[in-house]
């Protein structure tokens, strides 16, 4: 399988929990590299870009709402197949839904507070890397 790198955010629910530690250690443990991070407190705009996609959902304000209440953790995970691994450490969307281990089943209260994000496809995370680290912000390693 291709080494591949993909966005992750710890998203305001998790960071204010203080599992940033226990979360970045799932994603090392699998075998996936942080090759980027950095904290940061996102603006209303950057966050309705970021979600563009979700933006005629019902769900859209409390989203872009809930994700600039307080600072996110973002970074790049890197490794064999690392889109796919890190959406299977995350567990399904709705953390009721979220098999036993994953983080979403481990951190995450709600739908809406679900944890993290994690890029769901090799084009949205070309994007997403981009988005938040834009020239050469990203390492090999
Ligand atoms: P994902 O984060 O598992 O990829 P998406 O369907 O891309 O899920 O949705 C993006 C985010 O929007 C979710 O992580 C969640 O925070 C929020 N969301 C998705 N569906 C709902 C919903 O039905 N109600 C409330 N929030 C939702």
């Amino acid at each position: 399988m291709a080494i591949e790198r993909t966005l992750s955010i710890i998203k305001p629910d998790a960071v204010a929990k203080n599992v940033i530690g226990k979360i970045y250690d799932r994603f090392e443990s699998a075998g996936l590299k942080i090759v980027a991070s950095r904290m940061a407190h996102l603006s209303q705009n950057e966050a309705e870009q970021f979600y563009g996609v979700h933006k005629d959902r019902p769900f859209f304000k409390d989203l872009v709402n809930f994700m600039i209440s307080g600072p996110v953790m973002i970074q790049v995970l890197q490794g064999e197949g690392a889109i796919a691994k890190n959406r299977d450490l995350m567990g399904a969307t709705d953390p009721k839904k979220a098999e036993k281990g994953t983080i979403r089943a481990d951190f995450a209260d709600s739908i809406d507070a679900n944890a993290v994000h994690g890029s769901d496809a090799p084009e949205t995370a070309a994007v997403e890397v981009a988005f938040f680290f834009p020239g050469m912000n990203v390492f090999n390693r």
